[in-house]
């Protein structure tokens, strides 16, 4: 063996050695790639080595070459195993890394419900669709017309000082009832009619526990041919029954300006008479002003406070609890 030769054997045994060992401590995909580069590439290590194969003669060539092979081959075959390895590592890396947690807690999302404004407005509503009525709405600023005049308060009537509102500067107000609304739809619609009219409505009132400026009312009214105070005893009668059961209930004489002959209706409550709402057979003139004729149609109509209402159902102590926006108060419905 020349001397060359076994220059050249070393020389394949070291890279052997150090490129298996540098291929068993290689920590990522890159790393291996550079390594791959450094030995099997074209300008790499081996080849390097290999370029002294020229210098050898030509019996020792075969050997040398053979050797070179089984480095290649070595070399090749621990990169392979290693990206294998590698690969397998960065799958489970990645998995590890998006695992879903199904036990971690959720988010909390808060659950809204319904204010029990809206559903006692909404029990109410039942009730009277239920007996043929059809809901109907309208603008909360109005005009003279519609809130006083139409309604048959004279414009000197101390009526209108009980339901006196805020005035803008155009004229229009801030209705006081929603009434407004059953001229309007007096107006669009022939009788007969039935119509019930949730909404929001202004008073100047000084706030207490059971008044407020801003508050709510469902106003019924009814025109038809041979309509009766009986007939509206016996809505009335109905739609407190199904609001609050079989309760005593009691009609006092009373006075509003749009309804003759009017009344007041009380429930026996805790012991008490309460007053939960006014009502009346409708003023012919409020018939004349909607172009009804009051020798053929009568009328009858009704207004409820939903505070009201709700206090009664609910044993609420004091209105204002209903807009505060407390929720220790607005989780309990
Ligand atoms: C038209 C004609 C008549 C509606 C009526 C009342 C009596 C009444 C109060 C109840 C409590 C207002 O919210 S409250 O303070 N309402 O006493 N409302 S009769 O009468 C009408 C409505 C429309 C065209």
């Amino acid at each position: 063996m020349t001397h060359q030769t076994s220059d050249l054997e070393a020389q394949l045994d070291a890279l052997r050695q150090e490129g298996q060992q540098a291929i068993a401590t290689a920590e990522t995909l890159e790393q291996l790639d550079q390594l791959r580069v450094k030995y099997l590439g074209k300008k790499g290590q081996l080849s390097q080595a290999l370029g002294g194969m020229g210098k050898l003669p030509p019996e020792e060539r075969p050997r040398i070459g053979a050797l070179t092979n089984e480095v290649k081959e070595a070399l090749q075959n621990d990169l392979d195993t290693k990206r294998t390895a590698l690969q397998a590592a960065q799958i489970q890396a990645q998995l590890e890394a998006e695992t879903l947690d199904v036990t971690m807690p959720g988010m909390y999302r808060p659950q809204g419900r319904m204010h029990p404004l809206n559903s006692t407005i909404d029990r109410a509503l039942d009730i009277f669709t239920g007996l043929g009525y059809t809901v109907a709405q309208g603008p909360e600023m109005e005009t003279d017309y519609y809130n006083f005049e139409a309604l048959n308060f004279q414009p000197d009537h101390p009526a209108r000082d009980m339901q006196d509102t805020l005035y803008l500067t155009d004229g229009n107000l801030l209705r006081t009832h929603t009434s407004t609304v059953q001229i309007r739809y007096m107006e669009e619609n022939d009788p007969p009619i039935r119509v019930a009219v949730p909404g929001r409505v202004y008073r100047r009132d000084t706030v207490d526990a059971t008044h407020s400026a801003v508050f709510h009312q469902i106003e019924i009214l009814a025109v038809d041919e041979g309509l009766t105070f009986s007939d509206l005893r016996g809505t009335i009668k109905v739609f407190l029954e199904a609001m609050f059961g079989d309760v005593p209930i009691r009609f006092r004489p009373s006075f509003f300006p749009f309804t003759e002959p009017s009344a007041e209706v009380d429930v026996q409550w805790k012991g008490r008479w309460l007053e939960v709402l006014g009502c009346g057979m409708v003023d012919p003139n409020v018939l004349k002003a909607v172009g009804y004729d009051p020798e053929v149609y009568t009328g009858f109509a009704a207004g409820f406070g939903v505070e009201r209402l709700a206090m009664v159902l609910h044993q609420i102590d004091d209105i204002r609890r209903l807009y505060n926006s407390d929720l220790r108060f607005l989780r309990q419905f």
